[in-house]
């Protein structure tokens, strides 16, 4: 029997620089697999809105994000890349796929009781209906693969969980249940200042991510300052238990030289941290130096940015209209 072909769609929000979570955690896999199927690559600057933006600040964020894209080696001939807000059907879709998801799924996601916290009767509803917008973003284009990191593992099940509900009420199989593309070693990338919170952009502290813009410099010290603990590097994966950060930086010393965490692990087993740091600096260093100059390269011609999204706009418009067209007939809309 052959496979149906794969589509596969992922994106991320324009609300600040990419840090090497953002890099190993979604967007080098998102390059690895645009010979595999359809691609859409958004940048998601509905999701943006959920946390305090300014004019200058989200039009500079999406362009930032779209450069970032494209020195990480995303392709316009081969994958369509466009920002989310230039297609108004995935706003439509997400109150559509709301008459369809029960107060009692949203109550269980994790990123909202996190993000909200204690103030939970102050949260927007934007906040709280995220994980919604996210699901239409997947189904508009009826994805069939989402590459995301750990943290969104969640949020694609629900995805998966309305895509059925929909489906069972419509009495057809409309839309196919994404599967989630998770890989596995780099999928939580943790802080730099604490190995037990994801590295994050709207983490306070600076010292806690390395991004894909910070000098070499910038990259030494970060690394030089990341914190650690009073014991020698583990010999296995066994022995990481409770060590957070030996974890983190073996991780990120594993993904940055294409390694296995084990390899990295039996390579620096029983030496100190400080004959590490230095090693990881360079490896780090040869993953984000290219990408920052090429990202320099993109940002010094906004104009060309917007045109390559405006173009992407236009193609994932035209995938969106076809799904929209059809649930107009399935669901009764004249
Ligand atoms: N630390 C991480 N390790 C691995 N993957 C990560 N991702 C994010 N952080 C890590 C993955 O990057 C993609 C884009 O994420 P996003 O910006 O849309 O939202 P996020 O997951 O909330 O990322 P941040 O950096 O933590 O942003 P803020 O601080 O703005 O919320 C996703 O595939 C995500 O899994």
């Amino acid at each position: 029997m052959t496979e149906s072909p794969k589509r596969i769609f992922s994106g991320i929000q324009p609300t600040g620089v990419l840090h090497i979570g953002n890099y190993f955690g979604a967007l080098r896999n998102w390059v690895a697999m645009q010979d595999e199927g359809e691609c859409l690559f958004c940048v998601v600057d509905l999701h943006a809105l959920t946390s305090a933006q300014t004019r200058q600040g989200l039009r500079e964020g999406v362009r930032c994000v779209t450069a970032a894209y494209l020195a990480a080696g995303l392709d316009v001939e081969k994958s369509i890349i466009f920002h989310q807000s230039a297609v108004p059907k995935h706003a439509a879709l997400q109150w559509l796929l709301s008459c369809f998801t029960p107060l009692g799924w949203l109550n269980r996601m994790t990123q909202f009781k996190d993000k909200a916290g204690k103030k939970r009767e102050s949260a927007m509803l934007g906040l709280y209906a995220y994980p919604v917008l996210m699901a239409a973003d997947i189904l508009l284009y009826r994805a069939t693969h989402v590459p995301v990191g750990d943290d969104q593992r969640q949020h694609l099940e629900l995805a998966r969980d309305i895509a059925e509900r929909f489906n069972h009420e419509c009495g057809e199989a409309f839309f196919p249940l994404p599967e989630p593309r998770i890989m596995e070693e780099a999928s939580r990338i943790m802080s730099l200042r604490d190995g037990t919170n994801k590295m994050s952009k709207s983490e306070a502290s600076d010292y806690g991510r390395i991004n894909v813009l910070d000098t070499d410099d910038t990259i030494c010290l970060k690394i030089q300052k990341a914190r650690t603990d009073s014991h020698p590097l583990p010999s296995c994966v066994e022995e990481m238990e409770g060590r957070a950060e030996a974890k983190n930086l073996l991780t990120l010393y594993a993904v940055a030289s294409h390694q296995t965490l084990q390899q990295a692990c039996a390579m620096w087993a029983g030496k100190p941290f400080s004959s590490l740091k230095p090693a990881l600096s360079e490896r780090l260093i040869e993953v984000v130096a290219p990408m920052r100059d090429a990202m320099h390269r993109h940002l010094s011609d906004p104009d060309k940015l917007d045109a390559i999204l405006h173009h992407g706009a236009a193609r994932a418009s035209r995938h969106a209209d076809e799904t929209w067209n059809a649930l107009h007939d399935i669901v009764g809309f004249l």
